[in-house]
């Protein structure tokens, strides 16, 4: 079987950026034994903060935030990283060739309940016309990532991968603490009968998603004429690999809750590596019309609505926008 050190020398990534991805999974083999810990490594709970985003922050957001942080300003190809768990970018090495951004532990809430939990990050070239420590390092649209991914602790702890080829699938051997490649090309079926959405927001969805999931609910008695099945994970890195290996759409729309009018999601570090991911397994990720890898970015933390997965099935959303 082939490692994920052979198989980032067989796709010829520039020796710098194969150090920078080797360097986040060793990071990922420690949060997951964390993870797999729990309430025995004294973990859980919350760590009685809150984060830019107004969100509680749990122990293992800050452990993992820091583990990430710390060992990748350690690399000199490393100019600056951004964190869903930092309010500002935290630059080092001015010479740095790339910036790297990531949500250290998507889906946290799900810690306290044993549930899937994940890192996602995402890889850009610096920009040498900004500061090194600006937030203008990362106003760069999703197209530009050079290397995008997540890690899930699930009940085997796997990371997706894109370095600009196909999305690829690694799983840790926890006893030789090395990533083995089990999937070499992910491809989304573009047919699907699942979609993921919380539906508590139903009544602050526009009328295009009302209808839309509407037409799913009815199944082979309504437009569909097929019936369609339901799952919500809590953590879009859960969520995502579901699509990624078994095809469907996951939403999580604009709505006109004031905290989360423009969707939830985060575009610079779950969007937007999301986005890519299923782009290069062959499916689609939009906001309305437009492909979200095309969103011009307006702040660090921004938020965007997300439509992503099965290509036929996000077609057939946007057919009734
Ligand atoms: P809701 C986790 O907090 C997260 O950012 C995503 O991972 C997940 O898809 C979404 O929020 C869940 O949101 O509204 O269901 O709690």
């Amino acid at each position: 079987m082939t490692d994920l050190a052979q198989q980032l020398a067989d796709d010829k990534v520039p020796s710098e950026l194969a150090q920078l991805v080797q360097t986040l999974a060793e990071v990922s083999q420690s949060i997951s034994a964390k993870v797999r810990l729990g309430a025995l490594a004294g973990v859980l709970g919350s760590a009685g903060e809150q984060n830019v985003q107004g969100e509680t922050q749990k122990k293992l957001d800050v452990i993992a935030n820091d583990l990430l942080k710390e060992a990748l300003l350690r690399l000199p190809q490393v100019r600056a990283v951004a964190s869903e768990e930092e309010d500002d970018v935290v630059g080092a090495n001015h010479g740095g060739a790339y910036i790297v951004a990531f949500d250290p532990l998507d889906g946290s809430s799900n810690i306290d309940i044993n549930g899937q939990i994940g890192t996602i990050f995402t890889v850009y070239p610096a920009r040498d016309d900004v500061a090194c420590d600006s937030d203008a390092q990362f106003a760069q649209p999703g197209r530009k990532q050079v290397c995008a991914g997540y890690m899930l602790y699930g009940p085997s702890t796997q990371m997706a991968l894109t370095t600009g080829g196909p999305s690829r699938l690694y799983t840790l051997v926890p006893d030789q603490q090395k990533y083995q490649l089990t999937e070499a090309e992910l491809r989304i079926a573009p047919e699907c009968n699942e979609f993921a959405i919380n539906m508590a927001n139903q009544r602050h969805w526009s009328p295009v998603v009302q209808g839309y999931i509407a037409n799913l609910q009815a199944g082979a008695d309504g437009p569909r004429g097929k019936d369609f099945n339901m799952r919500w994970n809590g953590a879009m890195v859960g969520d995502v690999h579901r699509v990624l290996m078994r095809g469907g759409i996951f939403l999580y729309p604009a709505n006109t809750q004031s905290k989360v009018h423009n969707g939830k999601l985060r575009l610079l570090y779950e969007a937007n590596p999301m986005a890519m991911l299923v782009e290069q397994a062959g499916g689609s990720a939009v906001v309305g019309e437009q492909a979200i890898l095309d969103v011009d970015p307006e702040s660090l933390h921004q938020r965007v609505p997300v439509i992503l997965g099965s290509g036929a099935e996000v077609q057939a959303f946007q057919a009734l926008s």
